[in-house]
C-alpha cells in the first residue's frame, strides 16, 4: 500500500494506493458523507477488487478523513473538483490500463456525476447505494430527514451530529442527475441493500433502469453500509469484474 496526498488547487486529497498488478485496471473508490477510506464497507470494496485483479486508489474527498478542508464547508461542487483530480492523476499513472471508479452513497452520487464527465475515460462504475435522491431532498427542503425552506436556504444547517453551510444546500439544488445518467454508456454496477433506511432503495432501480447497461444487485435485508452483508458485497463485486467485464 502507498500512501500520499494528491494537490487539488491547493486541498490536499488524501490517497491510498493498494496494487493488484504490475500493469493493469485500476478502480478509484471514495467514501460517502461524513465517512473515510477506512470503513468496513469501503475495505470490503477494495479487498474484493484486489482479489479480482483490480489496483485501488482510495481517495478522501474536500472536509473527510485526512483531506483538507472543513467538513461543513464541503459542496457537491466541491467534490466534483476533487473527484476530477484524482481522475487527471489516475490516468497519468503508467501502470493503469483501464480505469473504473466505485463510491457508496455520496461518493456513489460522485461516481454517478463523474461518469457522466468521464464518460470515456471510464470502462465502469460501481455506484453503490448512490444517494442520487440528495438534489431531489434539497429541491424539496429535506437533507438527511432535517426540514428547511427550499426556497431561503439559510446559512447554515445543524443536526445533532454535524453542520453543513447553506451552499451545501444551494449547489445541490442545481443537480440533476439523469443528465449524468444519460452520458455514460460504459457498464454500471449498482449494489444497494433493500432495506436501506437512508436511501430508498426504490432510487437503485430507476437509476437501473435508466442507463443502457447496468447490473442491479439486491442485498436482500442490508441496510445503508451493509452491516452483516458484507461477504455479499464483495461476491457482487467479484462477479462483475470476473465475468460481466470480460465480455465486453
Ligand atoms: C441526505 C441523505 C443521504 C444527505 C446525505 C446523504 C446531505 C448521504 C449519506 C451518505 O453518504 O452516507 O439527505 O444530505
Amino acid at each position: 500500500m502507498e500512501e500520499f496526498y494528491i494537490n487539488n488547487d491547493g486541498i490536499r486529497l488524501h490517497a491510498r494506493l493498494d496494487r493488484a498488478a504490475e500493469k493493469g485496471p485500476l478502480c478509484i473508490l471514495i467514501h460517502g458523507f461524513t465517512g473515510h477510506m477506512e470503513e468496513d464497507h469501503i475495505i470490503t470494496a477494495q479487498k474484493a477488487m484486489n482479489e479480482a485483479g483490480i489496483s485501488v486508489l482510495r481517495a478522501e474527498m474536500y472536509g473527510h478523513g485526512k483531506s483538507g478542508g472543513e467538513f461543513k464547508d464541503h459542496t457537491l461542487y466541491k467534490w466534483v473538483t476533487n473527484a476530477l483530480a484524482v481522475v487527471s492523476y489516475a490516468k497519468g499513472l503508467d501502470h493503469v490500463t483501464d480505469l473504473y471508479m466505485c463510491g457508496h452513497s455520496q461518493g456513489g452520487l460522485l461516481t454517478m456525476l463523474i461518469g457522466g464527465m468521464c464518460a470515456d475515460d471510464l470502462k465502469a462504475i460501481l455506484p453503490l447505494s448512490p444517494a442520487w435522491m440528495i438534489p431531489d431532498n434539497a429541491r424539496e427542503g429535506i437533507v438527511l430527514g432535517n426540514r428547511f425552506d427550499p426556497e431561503h436556504i439559510p446559512e447554515k444547517l445543524v443536526s445533532d451530529s454535524w453542520e453543513l453551510s447553506g451552499d451545501y444546500i444551494r449547489t445541490a439544488q442545481t443537480i440533476h442527475v439523469e443528465d449524468s445518467i444519460s452520458r455514460f454508456k460504459g457498464k454500471v454496477l449498482i449494489v444497494h441493500g433493500n432495506e436501506d433506511p437512508t436511501v430508498p432503495y426504490s432510487y437503485a432501480e430507476k437509476a437501473a433502469g435508466l442507463y443502457s447497461d447496468a447490473v442491479l444487485i439486491p442485498i436482500h435485508g442490508a441496510d445503508h453500509c451493509f452491516v452483516g452483508h458484507l461477504d455479499e458485497l464483495a461476491d457482487s463485486i467479484k462477479e462483475f469484474f470476473g465475468s460481466g467485464m470480460n465480455n465486453i
